[in-house]
Formats: C-alpha cells, structure tokens, sequence
C-alpha cells in the first residue's frame, strides 16, 4: 500500500477539496470533486471492514471518472459542466435503459451525487446533535430520506445493518481527526454550505439536462 492510501483520514483535506470544486462561475471541478470522494472513503475504510462494501463501490465509481479524466477525451472531463455537453452531445450515455454506455461519466456521477445528498443530510444532523444523540440513528434517517430509494431492499438490509455498527458520536468526531468535538463541529459548519453548494449546481445542472433518471 502506497503512503498515501495510509495517511490517516483529515476533515480538513476533504473541506478543502469541497472549497476548491466550485469555479467562480460555479463550474465543478470533477477532479477536486474526485479528491473529495477519495478523502470520505479513506474515512469510511478507517470506520471498519463492515463498511467495504460500501467503500468499494464508491472507489469503483472513482476509479470510472479517473480513467475518463485521465484518457484521451480527458480534456472534455475537467468540470462537470464539460462532461455532461461532451458525453450527451457525443451519445456517449445510456438515457433510458442500459446499453452501450453501463459506465458513462454522467451515470457515474449520478451516483455519487445521490450519495453526497445522503452525507449532506448526516452532517448536518452531526453538526447539530447533542452528546446522547446515536450516529446510527442520524445516518439511517438521512438516508432514508434520500439514498435509499435508489437501492434495491437487499441492499436497503445491508446499509441498515452497517449503520449500527457506526462508532458512536464521540468516537466518530475523534475519527474527524480536527481536534475536539467542538472544533470538529466547526469544521463541519464550514463544510457543509461547500457541499450543498456543490450539490445544488449539479442537480440543477442534471434537472435541466434532464438527467436525473439515468439507468
Ligand atoms: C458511514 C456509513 C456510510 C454509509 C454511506 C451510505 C450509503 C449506503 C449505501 C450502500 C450501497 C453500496 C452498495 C452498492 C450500491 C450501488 O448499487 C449503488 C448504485 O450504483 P449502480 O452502479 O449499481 O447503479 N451505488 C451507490 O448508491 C453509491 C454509493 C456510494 C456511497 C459512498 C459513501 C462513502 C462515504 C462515506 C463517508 C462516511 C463518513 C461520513 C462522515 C464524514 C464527515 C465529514
């Protein structure tokens, strides 16, 4: 294993790949968007193997975008504005069943963009818990209300089983690796506008594309 791959997990490394994803003409830089995702699984790795499954469809749909950014079209992967024009006017998606595109930079993104909206959801409830409110509560209900109902009930079962093996608030804000739990409830302040914002131009980005129901 690579140094990098065990270097311990630092909120602030994730914070700022979320600073620098959004252009000043909000333009999402899919490889700072990339780092960000890189830095949660490290995160999720360091929480236990219960969370591999997890962790490894997750580094599957990084390793598709690092490919694409790093082939010869990688000059259309840099933003994520570049990517849809270039895979839609290309025909390079698969827009009502799978086909010949199962792993398009827009299908793949899709998917983790689902999933931001899950994380979005858990920070903010972190952010806002009290010392005897359980992580596995605040991570099912977020997603509940968001991830899952993209996932077939086997893995809904799955999740659900993961969730209870989340260490508990104190721990996990120890897993943060900035400081206290009141410095790491900063840092989550200072993050979370980040990736909403993120998230919110690239819904709006697929809404308008129509998108948002790639198979
Ligand atoms: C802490 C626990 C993390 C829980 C993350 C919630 C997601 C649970 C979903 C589990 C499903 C994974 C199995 C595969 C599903 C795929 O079928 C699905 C669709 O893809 P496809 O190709 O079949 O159409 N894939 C997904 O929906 C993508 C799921 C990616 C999840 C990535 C989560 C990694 C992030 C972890 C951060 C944890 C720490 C949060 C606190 C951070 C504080 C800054």
């Amino acid at each position: 294993e690579g140094e990098e791959d065990q270097k311990k997990f630092c909120l602030q490394e994730v914070l700022d790949a979320y600073k620098m994803c959004l252009s000043e003409d909000k333009e999402v830089s899919l490889q700072h968007y990339v780092t960000g995702w890189r830095g949660l699984v490290k995160l999720l790795n360091s929480l236990g193997s219960v969370f591999s499954f997890i962790s490894k469809d997750a580094v599957n749909k990084i390793q598709i975008l690092v490919a694409l950014m790093a082939g010869d079209s990688g000059s259309h992967y840099s933003t994520v504005q570049l990517m849809v024009e270039y895979e839609l006017q290309n025909h390079l998606v698969d827009l009502t069943k799978r086909g010949n595109h199962p792993e398009s930079g827009c299908r793949t993104l899709l998917r983790l963009h689902r999933a931001l909206r899950w994380l979005q959801l858990f920070l903010e409830s972190l952010r806002t818990s009290t010392e005897d409110s359980k992580t596995s509560t605040m991570c099912s209900e977020a997603y509940n209300v968001s991830l899952s109902q993209y996932h077939p009930w086997v893995v809904r079962k799955a999740a659900g089983m993961a969730f209870c093996m989340l260490p508990g608030r104190q721990e996990f804000f120890a897993a943060l690796n900035v400081g206290s739990t009141e410095q790491a409830v900063a840092v989550l302040g200072e993050a979370l506008p980040l990736i909403s914002e993120v998230y919110q131009v690239t819904e709006e980005l697929y809404a308008q594309r129509n998108l948002l129901d790639l198979p």
